[in-house]
């Protein structure tokens, strides 16, 4: 019997999405198009009629402005939001700022899947001659999990209505650990961006069904099959 209801967002499309480069923890922000989606799925949130009483969010502003899109949608721009680099996306290392498309032209579409989808094999690092290292300084389920369990997990327990807004990594993370998904089975699972993913959860926070989107089912389609063709080769 579901007992509770938890919200996830990936924030909008940022501008590197849109040039298909390597974001990670490089601090990029919503495209125009990437506004108009967080707009989309505020107006989904509010269409259905959504209140919450708690977010999570990381500390890069694609998903923080997403988040505040968002609320503003909803009209409840006054609810807490905690703020943790435990959310933040995969670091992308040394491939940060690359083009995917580039970079599978180069290294292979299958070893671009493993970098991007991987739980165990991170990407190359940065060194210190990176263009982007004096920005930015990995394992993102790592770091990611310790706070699902230590602070939204208890927080959904006393009741409260969650929504996290991040990135495609981080809450592959928390939907692995949700749905005990196999490391092959996280390996083809790609979050759309701006579509609102409802989970309904027992009393020990185990979905009663998979995941549901909150937007027609064609957008959806379209917007998973997109994420996973950035990481294809440039024909
Ligand atoms: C994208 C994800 O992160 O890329 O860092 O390039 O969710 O913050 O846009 P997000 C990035 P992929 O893992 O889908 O390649």
């Amino acid at each position: 019997m579901a007992v509770y209801k938890l919200v996830l967002i990936r924030h909008g499309e940022s501008n590197w999405n849109q040039e298909n480069r390597f974001c990670g923890w490089f601090d990029a922000d919503l495209s125009e198009t990437g506004e108009k989606e967080a707009k989309r799925g505020g107006q989904a949130l509010k269409d259905a009629s959504f209140e919450f009483d708690i977010c999570y969010t990381s500390v890069l502003k694609r998903a923080t402005r997403t988040l505040w899109l968002v609320l503003d949608a909803i009209d409840q721009m006054w609810v807490p939001v905690h703020r943790t680099w435990r959310l933040n996306e995969r670091h992308y290392g040394g491939l940060t700022g690359l083009n995917k498309a580039e970079t599978a032209a180069k290294h292979g579409e299958a070893q671009v899947k493993i970098w991007r989808r991987s739980f165990d094999t991170p990407p190359p690092t940065m060194g210190p001659d990176h263009d982007y290292y004096s920005i930015i300084s990995k394992d993102t389920i790592a770091r990611a999990l310790p706070y699902w369990n230590e602070e939204i997990a208890p927080q959904i327990k006393q009741g409260k209505r969650v929504l996290i807004a991040a990135h495609g990594n981080s809450l592959r993370g928390i939907v692995k650990h949700l749905e005990g998904m196999s490391d092959e089975a996280i390996m083809e699972l790609n979050l759309p961006t701006g579509i609102p993913i409802l989970y309904e959860l027992d009393k020990n926070l185990k979905p009663v069904k998979p995941m549901q989107f909150l937007g027609d089912e064609e957008t959806v389609r379209k917007a998973m099959e997109a994420v996973a063709a950035q990481g294809k080769a440039k024909k």
